[in-house]
């Protein structure tokens, strides 16, 4: 009997470790959904072989007691962990939302409320395309381009080196990341080569601003 309730403990304990760990999300459309702007291969090599590998580094770094945290958590707090828990932490959670930027849907728009706060900071959306498209071209080797809702619930637009993201404790500016570009090779070398500004310029096409306009209205509740 000691032994039979031994065992259950231990599966108990084995089922809930399993469940502790960081997954990949599933993606909302096919690989090529996305086509012409972003080609079938890429997403496919990007999402399975990229983002699988930061999930699958993230958890071997990780050790049983931090997997169960909230990766928001685990941001807020990145300076106090190790740089390949930065690196995958922050490349797992960049992913996740990036994913989510992106639609077969070519006719999302900003929803009044966003377009409204875009005008007033930007003077008009395509100015602030081209604002976000001006960072991510000035980012100097591989990282992201960010449009986040600061503390003073105002819109910024600002990019970050490698995995680094809006929400780290050591992000230079901080805040609710609304809207994220990735601007590593592996995101358009297949496509775009070194042409970093066409796969910028044609992203725009499958950005799901219904997607971006929920996540304002969330951050400036
Ligand atoms: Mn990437």
């Amino acid at each position: 009997m000691k032994k039979i309730i031994t065992s259950a403990v231990l599966l108990l304990f084995a089922i809930l470790q399993t469940q502790a760990q960081h997954t990949l999300p599933k993606l909302a459309y096919s690989y090529n959904a996305l086509e012409p702007f972003i080609d079938a291969q890429t997403m496919e090599i990007h999402y399975n072989r990229h983002h699988q590998a930061y999930v699958t580094n993230l958890n071997n770094a990780l050790s049983e007691e931090q997997k169960s945290l909230p990766i928001t958590e685990l941001l807020a707090n990145i300076s106090k962990y190790s740089p390949a828990i930065r690196n995958n932490a922050g490349g797992h959670y960049n992913h996740t939302m990036f994913w989510t930027m992106l639609t077969p849907e070519h006719n999302t728009s900003p929803s009044k409320k966003l377009i409204k706060e875009i005008n007033q900071t930007f003077t008009n959306t395509d100015t602030m395309k081209a604002m976000l498209n001006k960072a991510g071209l000035g980012r100097f080797g591989s990282g992201w381009v960010w449009l986040v809702v600061n503390p003073q619930k105002k819109l910024m637009i600002f990019s970050t080196p490698n995995q680094d993201n809006p929400l780290m404790d050591i992000a230079e500016v901080k805040g609710t990341p609304i809207l994220c570009i990735d601007l590593w090779e592996h995101a358009y070398y297949l496509k775009y080569q070194n042409k970093r500004g066409d796969y910028l310029s044609a992203i725009w096409n499958v950005i799901d601003w219904n997607e971006v306009s929920r996540r304002y209205e969330e951050a400036i509740r």
